[in-house]
Order: structure tokens, then sequence, then C-alpha cells
């Protein structure tokens, strides 16, 4: 007999639809203790929380999210809503004594997210956010990889994460689908969108920053502003780029765009170490490219790493399909639950907590800062 975990949901966008699914399949494809149970969507307009209930199955809605909260036939909450709505509720949740999961980025800064790793430890309720990447499984490989000193020391890490959807300068800024380019819904643009993701699967593949050399653009100064009606300035950055000292002594290179015309979301990654160096691309999220200087010299050259479990030993894969068959973006979803109810079986904590998602909040504030101030900026 497993036992339930029961799920309400604040959210029912894009992101929302990517966590339901993932509680839909998760007991499907792993053994857990837990199987999570869809208790409650909840969204503002009752029309949307109802259509989208019936859709991912649902037992119930709600309009307002504090009587979600209050609610005593729910485990846990799961914040899937504009970026500075994240502490209010996260604080909410965690002083119900619920589970919060909640989207990324954490916060709007670095201080909201504090107040939120209070919250939680305070209250002593498990917590987690949504960097999904990590569990595509070739990163994951990457991770073993690395802490398996496949690599040796590592010099180089190079990530970029490139969109091209708001080129347009008649895109208006504010609302249900355009929040992420106003900055009092999402308090940065690219840095705390795109940049955000590369900056937490580096924390996890290559530890801590030191510090950043940053630069930002705003390309379209003005846009329609959805709630005001009227033309507003654009307070978000459109691109975002940083140099960055690692404390492992590695130099760090990192871009983030909006305006990368051609590309719908581009996330690629390259760690080049003393022996061997890793390259991956979201465009084909399950190949790892691996190259290793300790080869025979006449055989030496980059691997192609098809990480659908050949031989039994690659992340994940045992659970899905036969060898040689993929998976795709929503399956890190289906892992990261997979991985979080594991946690909460053996009550172990399952990162990125709320306390690793701040350094990665850090890490984007210090960038935010140096393009600001056009220095080096330690992460505080
Ligand atoms: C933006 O377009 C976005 O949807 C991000 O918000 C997600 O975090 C990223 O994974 C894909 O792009």
């Amino acid at each position: 007999m497993t036992k339930p975990l029961r799920i309400g949901l604040i959210g029912c966008g894009f992101m929302g639809r990517a966590h339901s699914n993932a509680y839909n399949r998760v007991s499907n494809f792993f053994d857990l203790e837990y199987t999570p149970v869809l208790q409650a969507a909840c969204a503002r307009n009752a029309e949307s929380a109802e259509a989208f209930a019936k859709t991912w199955g649902y037992a119930s809605f709600e309009t307002d999210w504090r009587t979600l909260v209050q609610r005593d036939d729910i485990d846990a909450i799961d914040i899937c809503v504009p970026n500075h709505l994240h502490r209010e509720m996260a604080i909410a949740v965690a002083e119900a004594g619920k589970i919060v999961l909640c989207e990324k980025p954490l916060a709007l800064n670095t201080a909201d997210g504090q107040a939120m790793c209070e919250a939680v430890e305070k209250a002593g309720v498990p917590n987690m956010v949504w960097y999904n990447y990590r569990r595509v499984p070739a990163v994951t490989l990457a991770h073993q990889l690395i802490q398996e000193g496949k690599l040796g020391r590592v010099f180089h890490y190079r990530a970029n994460f490139l969109q091209d959807w708001t080129i347009a300068d008649d895109l208006p800024q504010g609302g249900t689908a355009l929040w992420r380019l106003d900055a009092s819904s999402a308090g940065s643009g690219v840095t705390g969108d795109l940049l955000a993701h590369c900056i937490d699967t580096a924390l996890w593949l290559n530890g801590a920053i030191r510090n950043v050399s940053a630069m930002t653009e705003t390309f379209v100064k003005e846009r329609h502003h959805n709630l005001t009606g009227k033309m507003e300035p654009v307070k978000i950055d459109d691109a975002s780029a940083f140099l960055c000292h690692f404390e492992n002594g590695s130099l760090g290179l990192f871009e983030s765009t909006r305006y990368a015309r051609g590309h719908k979301a581009l996330y690629t990654f390259e760690i080049n170490g003393e022996h061997a160096s890793i390259k991956w691309d979201l465009h084909d999220l399950h190949r790892l490219e691996y190259f290793d200087h300790r080869d025979e010299s006449k055989l030496r050259g980059w691997r192609s790493i098809h990480v659908t479990d050949h031989g039994g030993e690659h992340p994940y894969m045992d659970r899905w399909w036969v060898p040689g068959l993929q998976i795709g973006y929503e399956h890190s979803f289906v892992h990261q639950v997979a991985d979080f109810l594991e946690g909460l079986a053996t009550g172990t904590p399952v990162g990125p907590t709320f306390r690793d998602a701040l350094q990665t909040q850090q890490v984007c504030d210090a960038v935010l800062a140096s393009a600001e101030c056009g220095s080096w900026k330690n992460v505080e």
C-alpha cells in the first residue's frame, strides 16, 4: 500500500501543466512509497480553474489560494505563479505546516528568497524549487561523471540559454501570458528566467561562484502595458551575460537572451577539465558529448553518448522504455517528483531546496548589480 501525498496546485498555466503531468505519470513508472493525489487546482478565474482541474484530474478547484493553503485535506502546495507571488505564498504554506514546492526562480530577489528559506526552515517543512534541467538524464550523467572525477581539475564552464520570442517591439508587457516582461511581476528579465537555469546547473555541476562581471541590455525600451493600458518603460533585461570565477578556480562564461533570432529554447553547456570535456544541448537532450584525452590517441575524439540505458547505468532510463528509445522535456519533471517523493519517504532533503535556490538567486542579484555598476561583484 502506498501513502497518498495530497497536492494543491496554485497557477494553471504552462508550468502548472508540466507539474500536473509529472504528478500523474510518476507512479506509473517509479516504485515509490508515496503516490501524488491531485486534490485541488487553484486559479483566480473560476472557469479556468475548473477546466484545468477537469483536464488534469484534480478532484476540486479553488479561486482563492489562501483557502487552498488552509484546507486540511492537502499535504503539499505547488506554487506555479509569477515570481512576485512566490514569497507571500511560500511563507503562508510553510506557516500552515505544509510541504512547499515552488517554481523557479525562488523569488524576486535575495531578500525575499532569504525570508522564504527562513520560513520553511523554521516550520521544518520539506521544500524544493523546480530547476528541472538537473533531471534530464544526460545532465544527471554529467553530474555523475564529474563526481567520479573523470574530468580532473576543471578549467572552464560555458553556458548559454537563447530564445527569440520578445524581439517584436509591439509585444506588450504585463498580464497573464506576458508577465515575464513586466519587472514588477518577474523581478528581472532573462537573468531570473533563463540564466537562473544555467546558474543552478552550474552550481550543481561545478560548485559555488565567487564573483561576477556582467552586462545586461534592454533592447526595446518601452512597451504597451496590458495592466495600465499605456506605453511604459521596460525595466527587465532582454539579454544578460557574465564572466565569473568559481570557487574551484575555474572560469565561467554565461549568456542568455530573448533576442537570438532562430533560437526558441537553446540551452547548452560545455565543461573543460584537465582530462576530459563534456557538452550538452537541450535540443538533443538525450545525448551527452564526452571527450577523454586518456583514450588511446588513434581513437581519441568526441563520443556522443546516447543516454538511453544501454547497460543499465544511465540515470532514470531503466524506468522508461527499452534501451535505445528516448524521452523528452516533460520527463525531467517526472524525475524531479520521483526524487522528491523518495526523499520524503527517507526523510532526506532533495535539491534544489529553497536554500540551494537561494544561492542561484544570490548569483542573479550579483549579475544585475555588476551590470548596473559596471564592475566585478562578489556573490554575497
Ligand atoms: C521562458 O520562455 C521559459 O518558459 C522559462 O520560463 C522556463 O523556465 C524555461 O525552461 C523555458 O523557457
